[in-house]
């Protein structure tokens, strides 16, 4: 490529927009020139979601273009982050599993493995996140007129619905890897979508007009009634569009489909994309094949992921819903449901249930080659007690994939201090190998090093304190603690645990008893609109933190910094000034969680359960670098079975808890908050609290007094933060993607 200032000239100084834009459509030619990485067998990983980010650092980085740029930019006055300031972000996903695939899309280029990303172009990402009188407010989310990265195709295909026949045409985004090569996103969307049909400013629309509004928006992780439907009208176009585009990409290089699951895997994520099984069965059969050699073939190239154990996420769908969106799949549906039930498998795992629902995820696993957990426990828990009934008749198909995160983005991208002094203390050899990060250790009696490690998180802060100030008008603190919590708004994540904890603090420093230093408590979560519980917890945070902000003694001591509209961008500035990550899911219930592995990798060290990948993070860094408490995976799944667990006696045998939970309902919070809200969320945890906050509060108080305390142990604590950073390693996406070729899409054909 010809040096960036022989082939953008500007005769003026442009203006960061212009530069931006002109920058981008070098890059994007660039990437077009790329070749696709090439294989034996090419994966598709189908995804009703990719959290891509931001992606011109990343590209410039990728492309080894960045200093280069950085240089270009600075002749005319401006600075690499206001360059990258200008990108929007779009919001192609709700939390963890989109970025998941986004991480396993950039490890899949770097690292040289043929898989593309399926998914569809969402003309609105979830909703913008804006508080309002103390509230979350849902705000359309534009990101098309801005993006410059996706592609329009010339490809097009019909997908059949019940009455109504549309076109999806096909779009793709370059992700550049290695040597030259690239991976591909491709986004279907439906031709002729309408936007007008939104609502000005809200986030509503006409539901019925399926013909224009079917890929107008990505759907928030609920299953309100209200626009049940249209998902699945989603889900199938996705799923047909995706089954054409793979068939007919084979059938150029291939006489006819007897190979196919040679040369192709399709790993469900999910089971959003599950209609993808009898949807390729169907094309098969269209193409002249019988019904069974179809089924064995699509059995031998699908592989399932499961990313949740919450029952009430298990997508299940009425077959009526089914026979009024795409009635073709039916009758595949039903033969696929009798073929097992024939084989007197238990009820338990039919497809088609006695009310005529239809379990997605039986139908992956009876249907698939493998299905995969995504951390160690949550693997165990699918086995064991979730879907004990399957892995007793398909053992072999059982694997665990632990998550992991792009350490190009999370750790080099969002630290240049710290990736530049790890670069100082072990060389460059990690960026290749991060098991290498394991030398690291040796430095865990070097004063110096420890002393260095501790002045990087006070530069990282202090950026991040910059940014706050600078986009949300927020002063923080700089020399204080900074906890961070930042993930979608989940009962069963329990920011309302952490909510506990701060008000006692405040009572206690109304009550004369002072913290030894000043915490930042960093929120980021948006919550699905529908899902009244987890905005009484965003109500309760924002008023809280009013209430303290306004106290002129406690806000010396505290600070709440609820970010709004908390996205991929955002967390790349808060996580490398996190001193303390919160990791506090009741256990059994957070899958894997992957703002853990972000968060440890910059240094942050993590109080937390025992679940998903924590288990797994505790055991890489030693029980001495990470606090853990609260009751076990094991006995959490005992008092769900039992149903021993009463919230009400927790209070009334707690002192501690009674005060701090009757602060919600107290007079002070009264006057800063909605009573109806505030009183709910009251009841809720008193009466119900099914996801357990007052089963853990005391070992979870006691455990952060002790993070707190040791926190002034500051070359301890710096000692702590070191052996997080040595032992990230294994959650570096590459391993996991290596993880997904061995166990997965390399295994021999008999082996399938
Ligand atoms: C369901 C019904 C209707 C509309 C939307 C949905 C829906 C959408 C998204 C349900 C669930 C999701 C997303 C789930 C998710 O992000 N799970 C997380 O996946 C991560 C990656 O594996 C794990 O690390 C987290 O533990 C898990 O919560």
């Amino acid at each position: 490529m010809k040096p960036m200032k022989e082939i953008l000239h500007f005769d003026q100084t442009p203006s960061l927009g212009e530069l931006y834009r002109k920058l981008g459509e070098v890059i994007v030619r660039e990437l077009e020139m790329l070749k696709p990485i090439d294989s034996e067998r090419k994966v598709y990983y189908i995804s009703s979601e990719f959290l891509m980010g931001k992606m011109l650092g990343s590209h410039l980085r990728q492309l080894g273009l960045y200093d280069e740029v950085e240089e270009f930019v600075t002749k005319y006055g401006y600075t690499m982050c206001e360059l990258l300031d200008v990108e929007g972000e779009p919001a192609l996903g709700n939390g963890g599993l989109g970025r998941l695939a986004a991480c396993y899309l950039d490890s899949t280029a770097a690292c040289g493995i043929a898989m593309e990303g399926i998914s569809l172009r969402y003309h609105f990402g979830l909703f913008r996140q804006v508080f309002h009188e103390r509230k979350q407010r849902e705000v359309l989310d534009t990101w098309l007129d801005q993006d410059i990265w996706v592609r329009k195709t010339d490809v097009t295909y019909p997908i059949t619905f019940k009455d109504l026949m549309v076109t999806a045409r096909m779009y793709e985004m370059d992700i550049p890897g290695c040597h030259e090569q690239k991976t591909t996103l491709r986004l279907f969307d439906l031709e002729g979508v309408d936007e007008s049909l939104v609502e000005p400013g809200g986030i509503h629309f006409d539901q019925r007009d399926i013909a224009h509004n079917l890929t107008l928006f990505l759907y928030p992780d609920d299953s309100t009634e209200d626009g049940r439907c249209l998902r699945l009208y989603q889900q199938y176009f996705m799923v047909s569009a995706a089954a054409q585009y793979i068939l007919d990409t084979y059938k150029q290089t291939h006489e006819d489909f007897t190979d196919l699951a040679k040369h192709i895997v399709i790993q469900i994520n999910d089971t959003h994309p599950s209609l993808i099984i009898p949807e390729c069965i169907r094309l098969l059969m269209q193409e002249g094949m019988t019904m069974k050699d179809a089924i064995d073939i699509v059995s031998a190239m699908c592989a399932y992921t499961n990313h949740t154990i919450l029952a009430e996420a298990l997508e299940t769908w009425p077959l009526a819903y089914i026979q009024k969106v795409a009635p073709q799949l039916v009758d595949i549906i039903q033969a696929l449901d009798a073929i097992s039930a024939a084989l007197h498998h238990p009820p338990a795992t039919r497809i088609i249930d006695s009310q005529n629902q239809v379990h997605m995820a039986h139908m992956d696993i009876h249907y698939g080659f493998s299905v995969n957990g995504v951390a160690a426990l949550h693997t165990q828990i699918l086995k064991h007690s979730e879907l004990k009934d399957f892995h007793a008749l398909y053992p072999q198909k059982f694997h665990n994939v632990t998550n992991g995160i792009s350490f190009r983005r999370f750790l080099y991208g969002c630290n240049r201090e710290l990736t530049t002094w790890i670069e100082q203390k072990i060389g460059t050899g990690f960026y290749g190998n991060s098991d290498e990060l394991k030398k690291l250790n040796n430095f865990l009696d070097d004063e110096e090093s420890l002393a260095q490690l501790l002045q990087i998180k006070q530069i990282k802060k202090a950026q991040f304190i910059q940014a706050m100030k600078e986009s949300q008008g927020i002063a923080l603190r700089e020399n204080a603690i900074f906890d961070v919590q930042i993930k979608r708004l989940h009962e069963y994540k329990r920011q309302q645990m952490n909510a506990l904890y701060i008000i006692h603090q405040y009572l206690d420093i109304l009550n004369g008893k002072f913290p030894m230093r000043p915490i930042v408590y960093v929120f980021g979560a948006k919550a699905a609109p529908a899902y009244t519980i987890a905005k009484d917890i965003i109500h309760l945070l924002l008023c809280l933190r009013d209430v303290i902000e306004d106290d002129p003694q406690a806000s010396k001591y505290i600070q709440i910094c609820f970010i709004e509209n908390y996205n991929v961008s955002q967390g790349e500035l808060i996580i490398p000034a996190a001193d303390l990550s919160e990791q506090i899911s009741l256990a059994s219930k957070e899958a894997s969680g992957t703002g853990n592995m972000k968060l440890m990798a910059n240094g942050a060290v993590t109080i937390g359960t025992l679940d998903g990948a924590n288990v797994e993070i505790a055991d890489a860094v030693g029980r001495d670098a990470i606090y853990i408490f609260g009751e076990s995976s094991e006995q959490v799944i005992e008092h769900y079975r039992q149903s021993d667990y009463c919230a009400k006696s927790c209070y009334e045998k707690d002192p501690w808890i009674q005060e701090a939970l009757d602060f919600i309902i107290s007079d002070t919070m009264m006057q800063y908050g909605d009573p109806i809200s505030l009183k709910r969320l009251y009841h809720e945890l008193l009466s119900k609290d099914w996801f357990m906050t007052l089963l853990d509060v005391k070992s979870y108080r006691l455990c952060k007094d002790q993070a707190l305390r040791d926190y002034e142990q500051r070359s301890d604590w710096a000692r702590k933060m070191l052996k997080n950073i040595a032992g990230c390693s294994y959650f570096n996406a590459d391993r996991s993607i290596g993880d997904y070729v061995e166990q997965i899409w390399n295994r021999k054909e008999e082996k399938r």
